[in-house]
């Protein structure tokens, strides 16, 4: 048996473009661990190269994010011609199972761990069903990803990522996590085991990447007691690595020591916005401005690197504070923001409710557009076009030469820990691709403005397929059930 597993992938500008950085959706080595040894297993990841749709495969695992639909319901639809049976499973799958079943031949909607080995083992019955959801026992059942697989020289500066936990205990209103995902976490033991033992180091560029690896986790610091353990049972693994948590946690200053001698030199953010009510319109309370630049100080000089990212488009974003974002970010003498995007209402997020119930969803909206670089809302205080300006300026502004500049001379000296000069003179590609989502001059950046891919809009029209739009006729409260939701995720 033939097994493709394949994370797609659509660029920001809308061209068919790569983007070889760090960060990789780790999925496909995820799944390939649940496959039997019997099968032949590949994996792509579209975001480092083309997908060979021409290749003999009995059955392909699709993960892809929103924004992603449209084109892997194109690929689904273009293998399943040849007679290859595929399978939708992630987020997206989860939310909108009913309109995934026109498209893909099954769809799994509980954890991976408990749900693909069940579905391989029906496939090969020949009795492929249309849902999975098996219940899961945890992650503890999370099975050590196989790394042997990934092709490092396709990017040669990607790092190897792993799984402490999933979820996170936070209630962010615009996060795809909220209200869907308890924090839960593996064992200390099981991460050690496969950092220790598993992972095929990346190779390239003459051991610079020797020993180093990224955590996948959307908070690795949910559990402040939980990330102290793991951090003590780094230390003698000497590895480096890096991590995206909450800014509460880098409050504590032991904590943040700990993580340097446990190996930390990254540490990834949502900082958000500067905006204090910008910042309560988003239910992000952990995220104390007046304490900003104190926590920054203190992370660089432990040997950390810490890194923002920052939305514009919230309700509390005025003009005026918008254009002193720039002024406000060199008050914070050690600011560094590598991710810049406009908060965007995922249809399974409070946020999205909020914003139906006010009618405040750009009718246009389809799935392509849900990709955090496209405004899908008309905020309370600003112009859709107001809030593009803005965007556009502060990717230029934030991602240019002379903010690489700034950050090299402010913080290239302030930590002696090992590897720390390293990680900071390696970050300056990331701040500068910051203005990569804005290198198309011809995209509008508002939904509904702007065309899908010009090959996937072909092979739309080819293959007969609808984008999809998500029609909101009845009133959202927290309780309605997502089914109601998804009844109306249907052709424009
Ligand atoms: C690497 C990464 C990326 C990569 C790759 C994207 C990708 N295809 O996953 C890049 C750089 C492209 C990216 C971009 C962005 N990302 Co990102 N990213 C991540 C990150 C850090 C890790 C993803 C990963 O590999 N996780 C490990 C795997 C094992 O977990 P998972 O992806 O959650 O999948 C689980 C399930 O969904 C399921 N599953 C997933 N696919 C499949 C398929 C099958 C067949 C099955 C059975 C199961 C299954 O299994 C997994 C285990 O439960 C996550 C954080 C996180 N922990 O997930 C954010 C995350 C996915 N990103 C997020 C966001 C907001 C963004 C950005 C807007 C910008 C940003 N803030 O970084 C952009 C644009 C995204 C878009 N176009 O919609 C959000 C959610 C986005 C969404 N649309 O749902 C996340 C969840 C972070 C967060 N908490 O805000 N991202
Ligand atoms: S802290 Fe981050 S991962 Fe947690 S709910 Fe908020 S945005 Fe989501």
């Amino acid at each position: 048996m033939r097994i493709a597993i394949i994370s797609t992938y659509t660029h920001p500008t809308r061209l068919a473009r790569k983007e070889r950085g760090v960060m990789q959706s780790s999925v496909p080595e995820l799944i390939a661990s649940l496959c039997p040894d019997h099968a032949e297993v590949e994996i792509y990841n579209e975001k480092e190269a083309d997908i060979p749709l021409d290749r003999d495969w009995d059955l392909v695992f699709f993960s892809y994010l929103h924004s992603y639909y449209e084109h892997t319901k194109v690929l689904s639809t273009l293998l399943r011609r040849r007679g290859v049976k595929t399978v939708a499973g992630g987020r997206h799958a989860l939310h909108f199972a009913d309109d995934c079943e026109n498209y893909f031949d099954s769809v799994v909607t509980g954890e991976p761990e408990s749900n693909v080995p069940a579905l391989i083992r029906d496939f090969e019955r020949g009795n492929l069903q249309r849902r999975y959801n098996l219940p899961s026992a945890g992650p503890a059942e999370i099975k050590p990803y196989r790394y042997d697989l990934v092709d490092f020289r396709t990017n040669k500066i990607r790092l190897p990522g792993i799984e402490a936990s999933r979820g996170c205990p936070f209630t962010c209103n615009f996060c795809v996590l909220t209200g869907h995902e308890s924090y839960r976490y593996r064992p200390v033991q099981h991460v050690i085991d496969e950092i220790r033992f598993k992972m095929q180091w990346n190779k390239n560029y003459f051991g610079l990447f020797d020993n180093s690896f990224s955590f996948l986790d959307n908070n690795l610091g949910g559990n402040p007691r939980y990330l102290r353990e793991l951090c003590h049972a780094l230390i003698p693994l000497q590895k480096t690595w890096g991590c995206a948590l909450t800014f509460n946690v880098l409050k504590d200053e032991e904590t943040v020591k700990l993580m340097a001698q446990a190996g930390c030199r990254y540490v990834y953010t949502g900082l958000e916005s500067l905006n204090p009510d910008s910042i309560k319109a988003m239910n992000k309370g952990q995220n104390k401005i007046s304490e900003v630049d104190k926590t920054i100080r203190r992370c660089f000089e432990n040997g950390i690197m810490l890194s923002f990212g920052l939305l514009v488009g919230s309700d509390g974003d005025t003009n005026e504070y918008l254009e002193k974002l720039p002024e406000y970010l060199s008050d914070l003498h050690y600011f560094n923001i590598t991710f810049l995007g406009i908060v965007c209402p995922y249809p399974e997020t409070p946020f999205f409710r909020q914003l139906a119930n006010e009618g405040r969803i750009l009718p246009n909206t389809i799935s392509r557009d849900y990709d955090g670089y496209t405004l899908c809302h008309r905020p309370l205080a600003l112009q859709p076009a107001e809030v593009i300006e803005h965007f556009k300026r502060l990717c230029r502004q934030l991602g240019s030469l002379t903010n690489v500049a700034r950050h090299y001379r402010s913080k290239l000296w302030t930590s002696a820990m090992p590897h720390y000069k390293k990680v900071i003179l390696a970050s300056g590609p990331e701040i500068l691709s910051v203005r990569n989502p804005i290198s198309n001059p011809k995209r509008n950046y508002i939904a509904g403005f702007d065309p899908i891919e010009e090959w996937d809009r072909k092979m739309m029209e080819e293959l007969s397929l609808p984008k999809t739009r998500i029609r909101v006729p009845l009133r959202l409260s927290r309780n309605t059930d997502l089914k109601q939701l998804s009844l109306s995720y249907s052709t424009p």
